[in-house]
């Protein structure tokens, strides 16, 4: 049976990626931090589906900054492949925490790719690059040889393990992966990045919990596709006969205003838009209520603008291709959270 390990199991693309390995056979073990209250809430479904001696899910206590735990680990599971998923993930707090969002994003991935060469050099390794480390974009669309223009201090940190990634591929012969991941949501998406907070809070908006959302630049594009046709990619990427690295996006980009108004639209409500700028407003076309204002707390303070990946390279050789739709991603995930939320959905 092939073993994976994956670090940031309990995150989105996790929980996906550890429902994809346990449908194809694999014993899986998640990598997980201590934390005061429990957190496993995406992957409870996938711990209460097996019985004792069919067990193939498997939690550790490990973090990225421990190198300790990450060789304990690597050196007792002996996986055949390593998806490094673990992060911290979120763009504007890392300019709040940036020498954290560094140690982990950046050092993290030099941790396990260390502990890779030196335990066990045939371990596979999947590093979760990310679209941000364009930036400030010098073409459209991005593909695999664009240049890199990090603006923040998460994407400077996913940038080194960009590089460390591509650099112990090439001096040590590992078999070491990016998959450069436009954005990607579900329903089991964290609610403060913007898209589950749009579905979140038109849902509670429509159960009268929640006035308005209140939301920052609104004129950000971004190529929008569903976590669990990414987690697909990642897989493939592992199982090539050369390592490689991949742009995984669909082609398309929307701004925050589009995924406002369709969001919206799937829940009944035709939105309106006045003003400019901070005094911009989205409005209920049919009842005149204020539903969307504009808060500069959540500006950063430095922006990217605009990202849409050319996913050719990925189509071409690994033979990937996205399955669901802007439209039909925008509506899985406001019917989702108007129903109330589940990680059975997928
Ligand atoms: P999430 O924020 O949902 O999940 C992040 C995971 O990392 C969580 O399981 C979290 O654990 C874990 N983690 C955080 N800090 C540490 C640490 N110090 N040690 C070990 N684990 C840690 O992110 P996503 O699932 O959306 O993204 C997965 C990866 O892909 C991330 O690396 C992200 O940067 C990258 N990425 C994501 C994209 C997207 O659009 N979703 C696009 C491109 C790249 P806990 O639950 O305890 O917080
Ligand atoms: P991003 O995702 O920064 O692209 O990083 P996020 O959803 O946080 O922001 C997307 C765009 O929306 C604008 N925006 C807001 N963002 C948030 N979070 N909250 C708001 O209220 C709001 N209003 C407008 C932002 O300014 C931005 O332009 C995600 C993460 O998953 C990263 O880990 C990953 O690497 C990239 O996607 C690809």
């Amino acid at each position: 049976m092939k073993k994976a390990i994956i670090t940031g199991i309990t995150g989105q693309d996790g929980s996906y990626l550890a429902e994809l390995l346990l449908r194809k056979g694999y014993e899986v073990h998640g990598i997980v931090r201590r934390s005061s209250s429990p957190n496993t809430e995406r992957i409870d479904h996938l711990l209460k589906n097996q019985s004792n001696d069919q067990q193939r899910l498997f939690l550790h206590y490990g973090d990225l900054s421990d190198s300790n735990s990450l060789s304990k680990l690597i050196y007792t599971i002996q996986p055949a492949e390593f998806y490094n998923l673990g992060a911290q993930s979120h763009v504007r707090v890392s300019f709040d925490i940036p020498e954290f969002t560094s140690d982990v994003n950046a050092l993290g991935t030099l941790r396990i790719l260390e502990c890779i060469k030196e335990i066990n050099p045939n371990i596979r390794f999947y590093q979760a690059s990310s679209s941000e480390l364009y930036g400030m974009v010098r073409e459209i669309p991005q593909n695999e040889n664009t240049p890199f223009y990090p603006r923040s201090p998460y994407a400077a940190a996913k940038l080194y393990a960009y590089w460390i990634t591509v650099n112990y591929r090439e001096a040590y012969g590992l078999f070491a992966c990016n998959g450069i991941l436009f954005n990607h949501e579900s329903p089991r998406r964290g609610k403060t990045f913007v898209t589950r907070k749009i579905t979140t809070g038109i849902a509670n908006i429509l159960n009268g919990k929640q006035e308005k959302l209140v939301l920052g630049n609104l004129n950000a594009k971004r190529d929008w596709g569903f976590a669990g046709d990414y987690v697909e990619a990642m897989w493939l990427m592992l199982q090539q006969d050369r390592p490689d690295d991949y742009v995984i996006a669909t082609g398309e980009t929307h701004t925050v205003r589009e995924f406002c108004e369709l969001a919206f639209r799937f829940a009944g409500i035709k939105l309106i838009w006045t003003g400019e700028g901070l005094d911009e407003k989205g409005i209920d076309a049919d009842t005149g209520k204020e539903l969307i204002s504009v808060n500069s707390k959540y500006f950063r303070p430095s922006e990217v603008y605009l990202l849409l990946g050319d996913p050719s390279k990925a189509k071409n050789k690994l033979g990937w291709g996205e399955k669901v739709s802007f439209e039909q991603l925008v509506e899985m995930m406001v019917k989702s959270d108007q129903n109330g939320y589940s990680t059975n959905y997928e």
